[in-house]
């Protein structure tokens, strides 16, 4: 990777660029083209304990004795340093993810964002002071949980890294950073972006690794006082089991079936380009990502068509060629969505991308499909496929569109295409789901906004002052004074 301007084939581990103990290394590959292009670390428990160690070091040394203005003052600088190499990261994070350019990019800027606003808010967290018995005075402080543990997977390594360790640095504690092992370039990058902003060694460390070795060593680490997961519901459940072994709290952003709602009154000119988006950005390999359309049976042909339409002109390629559509980010995941498709071999699909004549032949493309109908029990209804496949669903009323929105396992995202305020009103509260948009999807993800789901979707919410009281602990002082 000839972008980068430090040692990417190792652990970043107390402010320094270290080999992993086992030697070994992982390939980097480019999902656009299933070229090799480069070594990362294969960090393992050994590499875990020295991060965890080198986290405990900074806590009880300058980086734990820095105040909340200077912390603020640290982060605002790292976001400034992301800016000034918004296109190198976006270059890096489209070969190493295939993301399409212009999307890496925005994750980018989102970085940035993350720390400007995290590092605006660190002076803003306050305790409170409690009325009680005469000759008390009871306060409360909000403390750092200590060393923090994040696994993070490879779809948005830049967003979630900004969301939970830049929410989690804000309020002091130390982090350890587990990046996926399919893309972890732009996770070494922003240690090393972090380094140059003046952030004291082991405030941040690294390790790149296997998720069974790497993984499996933070989140049941005994020294680590917080695990933040974002990733499948089968590892979730890893993750909450091993933290619970060491009675650690866990936030889990496990995904999604997430849909929009279509309604009679709809203003469809508005809506279309949120309804295919939603499904196709970054491949669909989003866990917000909109898989499930829910038409009023009355707009059903109106939607299918308009959307067919908008699936013939998606155009599928390389990351760098900046199209609608960039590869999968492994044989692996083309594998899973594949396996999808064939499973939908008998419903009628109504919209495919292109994949464009000279996209390399060992990248992982999968054209967009889509199915209409779909019965709301249908497994391409029902399962996340982390793939750009959408299914339209039609319903009958109001009451029949909640049943259905409602009737999966998870509960991420939902969003309502209607005009009218009391219906609006209605859904919002009805909706099983931790974000609910009206007339938009997503509103641009505001790093503003708490984010996180229920159901099987995870618990904790991220982003937001909300990841701020997440990442910290609440200590009650009462003091008795006569
Ligand atoms: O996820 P994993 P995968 C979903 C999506 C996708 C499926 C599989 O449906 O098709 O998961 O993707 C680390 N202990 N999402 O296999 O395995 C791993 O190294 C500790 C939704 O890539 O969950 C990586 O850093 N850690 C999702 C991270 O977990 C372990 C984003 C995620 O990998 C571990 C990604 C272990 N035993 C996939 N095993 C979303 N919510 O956006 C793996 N890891």
């Amino acid at each position: 990777m000839s972008d980068l301007w430090f040692d990417s084939d190792k652990c970043f581990i107390n402010g320094a660029w270290i080999a992993p103990v086992s030697g070994d290394s992982l390939p980097v590959e480019d999902p656009s083209s299933g070229q090799i292009t480069g070594a990362i670390a294969r960090g393992t428990q050994a590499d875990v304990d020295a991060a965890v160690h080198a986290a405990e070091n900074a806590l009880s040394g300058d980086w734990g004795r820095m105040t909340a203005v200077e912390r603020g003052r640290i982060l605002t600088r790292i976001g400034q340093l992301v800016l000034t190499r918004v296109d190198e990261l976006a270059r890096i994070e489209a070969q190493d993810v295939g993301k399409p350019l212009s999307q890496a990019r925005a994750d980018a800027v989102a970085l940035a964002r993350y720390m400007e606003f995290y590092g605006g808010a660190a002076d803003k967290i306050h305790g409170e002071t409690i009325p009680y018995l005469d000759g008390y005075t009871v306060y409360t402080l909000r403390e750092p949980h200590g060393v923090t543990g994040h696994i993070v997977p490879w779809n948005y390594p830049m967003q979630i890294i900004g969301r939970s360790v830049g929410a989690a640095l804000t309020m002091g504690n130390a982090c350890v950073l587990k990046p996926a092992e399919e893309a972890c370039l732009t996770a070494l990058c922003f240690a090393e972006i972090a380094r140059e902003a003046g952030l004291p060694a082991g405030a941040l460390n690294v390790v790149p690794g296997l998720g069974e070795e790497a993984g499996a060593a933070l989140s049941s680490h005994p020294g680590v006082h917080h695990i933040s997961f974002t990733g499948s519901v089968g590892v979730g459940k890893l993750i909450q089991q091993a933290a619970g072994e060491n009675v650690v709290p866990v936030t889990l952003e496990l995904g999604g079936k997430s849909p929009q709602l279509v309604f009679e009154d709809a203003d469809l000119d508005a809506a279309l380009p949120f309804l295919v988006n939603a499904g196709i950005q970054n491949a669909g390999q989003t866990c917000s990502a909109s898989s499930r359309i829910l038409v009023h049976r009355s707009r059903f042909e109106e939607v299918a068509g308009r959307m067919a339409t908008a699936y013939a002109n998606l155009k599928v390629g390389p990351a760098m060629d900046d199209l609608n559509v960039g590869p999968l980010i492994s044989a692996r995941q083309k594998e899973i969505v594949t396996g999808f498709l064939e499973a939908g071999r008998g419903l009628e699909k109504i919209g495919t991308g292109q994949i464009v004549s000279d996209a390399p032949a060992g990248g992982h493309y999968v054209a967009p499909a889509l199915f209409a109908p779909v019965d709301a029990a249908h497994g391409l209804a029902q399962d996340e496929i982390f793939g750009p496949v959408q299914v339209i669903i039609p319903f009958d009323d109001e009451e029949d569109a909640v049943r259905i929105a409602n009737g999966t396992d998870f509960g991420l995202v939902a969003s309502i295409w209607t005009d009218s305020g009391a219906r609006q009103m209605r859904l919002a509260k009805r909706l099983r789901s931790g974000q609910v948009f009206i007339n938009n999807y997503g509103a641009g993800g505001g790093v503003e906004l708490p984010f996180g789901g229920i159901g099987k979707s995870g618990h904790g919410r991220e982003k937001g002052f909300e990841a701020l009281y997440g990442f910290s602990t609440l200590k009650t002082i009462a003091a008795k004074h006569g």
